[in-house]
């Protein structure tokens, strides 16, 4: 299954039919893989051993003979599985008003449901994975080590960066700051399972980075991701327009299922374009490095990326 550029993930059909999503982990990316097994199996429990329905459901982990949720073979890959969701399919983009009201409050869910996971917070799997001045200082550092020589060929983008990042340095901090419970963090439109002809949002998936956050970080990254309907490494992107309509949408359905503070709603307006921001800054520094994080299928692609990112805030904040 393409999409994702962290893991690899194949769709598996057993002989007797049964389907199987199974994935190879990137322990380069995910280091802590302690962390994450740990994380995922209070929160595969809460969504399926829990009594109480939360309206929204992750794909049910196998469980290894020791309760594991992964197994790492001598080659030292490591992979874990999940059940196949029926019916289920990830969308590419956000069809309309409707479609967006729909997945951002399937999301919006998710965080909620999380607001009542027992015991300790969830661990940090990735340290400072949404830490916006520390994105601003690794792009800082990967344009002055310009390993691939690619630095001079990418003032403009640098520029675009640094200006926008500067306009957003203290939202960013605000949102950080307020940040109270766990979150998805990476509540990117195709990170949900929708049935396949309704279309109605059924699964939430990715979870690795489901730790402590601001549920306004999910809802910046479903702003950033829903906006357009191009891709997120579209080329022309002097063309790239935002849907206001799909906008106010993304930000009704998340609010329908998930309560957000004064101080957080008065913040709503900035987290489409901080996660732009910094997830811009985030691809134009893997340009810059050689591509050794985000999975490429072409040399411009990350640039490519985070020239849509750097669009799609100016419009936001337009
Ligand atoms: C990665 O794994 P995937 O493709 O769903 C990334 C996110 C980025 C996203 C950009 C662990 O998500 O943070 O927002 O790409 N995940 C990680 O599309 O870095
Ligand atoms: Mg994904």
């Amino acid at each position: 299954m393409g999409g994702g550029h962290i893991h690899h993930t194949w769709s598996v059909t057993t002989d007797d039919a049964r389907g199987y999503v199974l994935q190879e982990l990137n322990e380069r990316v995910f280091r802590d893989l302690a962390a994450c097994e740990d994380n995922l199996r209070r929160i595969d429990d809460h969504f399926h051993l829990a009594d109480h329905r939360h309206g929204i459901t992750i794909p049910k982990h196998l469980r290894t003979e020791t309760n594991g949720l992964h197994v790492s073979l001598h080659d030292g890959s490591t992979w874990r599985a999940t059940h196949h969701v029926d019916h289920s399919v990830a969308p590419s983009k956000v069809n309309g008003a409707d479609d967006a009201w729909a997945l951002a409050r399937a999301f919006g869910l998710f965080a909620s449901a999380l607001r009542s996971l027992p015991g300790r917070s969830l661990r940090a799997t990735i340290p400072q994975f949404h830490d916006f001045t520390w994105r601003v200082e690794q792009l800082r550092d990967a344009r002055l080590a310009n390993r691939t020589g690619r630095t001079n060929s990418v003032r403009r983008e640098l520029s675009a960066a640094d200006a926008l990042a500067d306009r957003l340095l203290r939202p960013a901090r605000a949102i950080a700051d307020n940040a109270a419970h766990s979150v998805h963090n990476d509540a990117k439109v195709t990170n949900l399972l929708c049935h396949h002809t309704s279309g109605a949002a059924l699964a939430v998936v990715d979870l690795d980075t489901t730790m402590p956050g601001s549920a306004l970080v999910d809802l910046g990254e479903l702003i950033r991701s829903g906006a357009s309907d191009r891709p997120e490494d579209a080329r022309d992107v002097g063309t790239l327009d935002i849907r206001r309509p799909v906008i106010v949408a993304l930000i009704e359905g998340f609010r329908h299922a998930y309560d957000f503070t004064d101080v957080e709603a008065a913040l709503i307006h900035y987290a489409g374009p901080v996660l732009a921001v910094e997830n811009g800054m985030r691809f134009l520094a893997d340009h810059l490095n050689g591509d050794v994080y985000f999975r490429v299928d072409r040399p411009q692609q990350n640039l490519d990326r985070a020239r849509v990112q750097f669009r799609l805030a100016t419009e936001l904040l337009a």
